[in-house]
């Protein structure tokens, strides 16, 4: 039975990784790092007792700033693949706490290579580093593929190409199967609620509701190559699984701006959008609602814009040339934007009560 090793096991994609492992016969490890509340939600579902013999999923404390943690937990279960997953994840709090994305987001993934060597594990413990899109940032050429220069644009971006080359200095100087998987935006029902487009879905589900509730957004015209976390976490595993490691651009070869998303997801829901006035006074109101189901009224303003939200760098347009992966891992999107969207927003749609009953 192998085992693999999920930093970031709580998060989303490491959810999705989780029960993908286990039903692919892993034992899984998950590091987990201590809160006031339990914060497992998204793993619950496949939580095991501790006191169940043969258990397949097994969660430990430890923290991605914290050496000692990280290098005993590999020692201790000396696993076969580590999911480097663990982050400070979002680019605008990046900007908040710098120092801190740098050193969970950077010296997280130095830390667990450094690891891996200082065990002796370099002929056992495979390695993949969860890089990201954010790498390119100011835009450089589009489609952006494993050639294409990076030029991050926040302290969340800067501290992921870190990580990134520390990956691949390991590789060449140590020997060791460590690889990245260069994935573009993706999301699912289990996306952060803080993220643009689960704070979408979920704001048009409580409108649907009849909920009082105005969306209020930031850059509107950002482009982003939006998949699904079920597709991507299936690549990091097939990039594990290559002979040799490698680096490979994971996205879904499609852009779309936060604009459209906004107008797809009211669109089901049988909503008309339009949009009036400019720059920070812009607002989006409701031109037409089609369906009685929902709560939506012509005239309405459901959408405003809060200066708040932009960054004091972005990142224009990302647009994922996924052929390598395509060719070489045999790697495609099974899901599309409409699909997504959809199973987002049905979620979303079932976990929203009406304002009237608590
Ligand atoms: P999430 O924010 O949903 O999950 C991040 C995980 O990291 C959570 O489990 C979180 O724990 C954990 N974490 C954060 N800080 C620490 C720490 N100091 N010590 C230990 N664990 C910590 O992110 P996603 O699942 O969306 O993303 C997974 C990885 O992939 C991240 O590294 C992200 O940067 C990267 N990535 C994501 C993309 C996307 O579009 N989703 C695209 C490209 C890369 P807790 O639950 O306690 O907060
Ligand atoms: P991103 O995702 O920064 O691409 O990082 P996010 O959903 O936060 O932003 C996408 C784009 O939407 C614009 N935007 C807003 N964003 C948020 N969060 N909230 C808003 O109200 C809002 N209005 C407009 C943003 O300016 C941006 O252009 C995600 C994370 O998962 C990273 O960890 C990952 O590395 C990258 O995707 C690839």
């Amino acid at each position: 039975m192998k085992k693999a090793l999920i930093t970031g096991i709580t998060g989303q994609d490491g959810s999705y990784l989780s029960e993908f492992l286990l039903n692919k016969g892993y034992e899984v490890h998950g590091i987990k790092r201590r809160s006031s509340l339990l914060n497992t939600e998204r793993i619950d579902h496949l939580y095991q007792d501790p006191h169940e013999p043969n258990r397949n999923l097994i969660l430990h404390y430890g923290d991605m700033t914290d050496s000692m943690s990280i290098t005993s937990l590999i020692q201790k279960i000396q696993p076969d693949e580590i999911y480097n997953l663990g982050a400070m994840s979002h680019v605008k709090v990046s900007f908040e706490i710098p120092e801190y994305t740098a050193n969970v987001n950077g010296l997280g993934a130095l830390r667990i290579l450094e690891a891996i060597k200082l065990l002796g594990l370099q002929k056992k413990t495979r390695f993949c580093q969860a890089s990201t899109s954010e790498l390119y940032g100011k835009v450089q050429e589009v489609p952006q593929n494993e050639d294409t220069c990076f030029y991050p644009r926040s302290p969340y971006g800067v501290a992921k190409l870190f990580a990134y080359w520390t990956t691949i200095n390991y590789r060449e100087a140590y020997d060791i199967f460590a690889a990245n998987g260069i994935m573009f935006n993706h999301e699912s029902p289990q996306r952060g609620e803080t993220f643009v487009t689960r704070k979408i879905t979920k704001a048009v589900s409580k409108m649907a509701m009849g909920h009082p509730e105005t969306l209020y957004l930031g850059n509107l015209e950002a482009k982003r190559d939006w998949g699904h976390a079920k597709d991507y976490i299936r690549a990091l595993w097939l990039i594990m699984q290559q002979e040799k490691p490698d680096d490979y651009v994971i996205a879904t070869g499609i852009t779309t701006t936060v604009r459209e998303f906004v107008i797809k997801t009211f669109a089901l829901l049988g909503v008309e959008i339009e949009f009036s006035g400019t720059g920070i006074n812009e607002i989006g109101i409701v031109r037409k609602a089609n369906n009685n189901n929902y709560k939506f009224e012509q005239g309405q303003v459901v959408i405003k814009i809060d200066p708040d939200y932009f960054r004091p760098a972005e990142v224009d347009e990302l647009l994922g040339d996924a052929r390598k992966a395509r060719e070489q891992l045999k790697w495609q999107p099974e899901y599309l934007l409409d699909d997504l969207i959809k199973e987002m927003l049905e979620s979303d749609l079932k976990t929203t009560m009406p304002p009237d009953i608590h």
